[in-house]
């Protein structure tokens, strides 16, 4: 019984994981910069990343930029060829799929002075099947990087997402049902 009751506690526990969308801001109060030292790859480990959170660059742009790159590009802090580039200063981009997003400053000296970030965005917790994508080179589409500003979900993650969670609400509805029963009957 006692079993069942956490059974169903942490299932709940796990919808509402799903259900919300975390924003991180990238350097914390630092923001996107140079001048101030962060360890962009410290600020990431001690965050955990969802498909559907959200990462906000904030910066001067007269000073920085964003690019999204590959990983061999981010290795060796090469702007030329940038899957997109955003310049508002005031970035948000969604993560919509799985597996490590690359990013620096395209600025000249920039990324080699460690303004640079690798997002790793957690598998989905449920066995949904999902077309497995090389994390090292994203798809160059444009339809699942909204552009800079403007805010919400890709279509792509409008789909997605909600499935998932209604069947992890129908699970736990299973669950809640079968421990009604349970008492019921004892
Ligand atoms: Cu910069």
């Amino acid at each position: 019984m006692a079993a069942r009751m956490v059974a169903a506690l942490v299932c709940m526990v796990v919808m509402l994981r799903l259900s919300e969308a975390a924003v991180y801001k990238v350097g914390d109060s630092a923001g996107w910069t140079t001048i101030a030292n962060v360890d962009y790859k410290q600020w990431a480990s001690t965050k955990t990343f969802h498909i559907g959170d959200t990462v906000l660059f904030e910066y001067n742009p007269q000073f920085h930029n964003v690019m999204r790159v590959t990983h061999t590009m981010y290795k060796n802090c090469n702007s030329s060829k940038p899957i997109s580039t955003f310049t508002t200063g005031n970035d948000t981009i969604t993560l919509t799929n799985h597996g490590h997003h690359f990013f620096f400053c395209g600025v000249p000296g920039h990324c080699l002075a460690g303004q640079k970030l690798d997002i790793h965005v957690l598998h989905p917790a449920s066995s949904t099947p999902l077309t497995e994508q090389p994390s090292s080179s994203p798809p160059p589409s444009t339809t699942t990087i909204p552009s800079a500003g403007v805010p919400g979900p890709s279509p792509s993650l409008a789909t997605s997402l909600p499935s998932v969670v209604a069947a992890g609400v129908a699970a736990v509805v299973a669950l809640l049902v079968s421990l009604a029963f349970a008492d019921f009957a004892s």
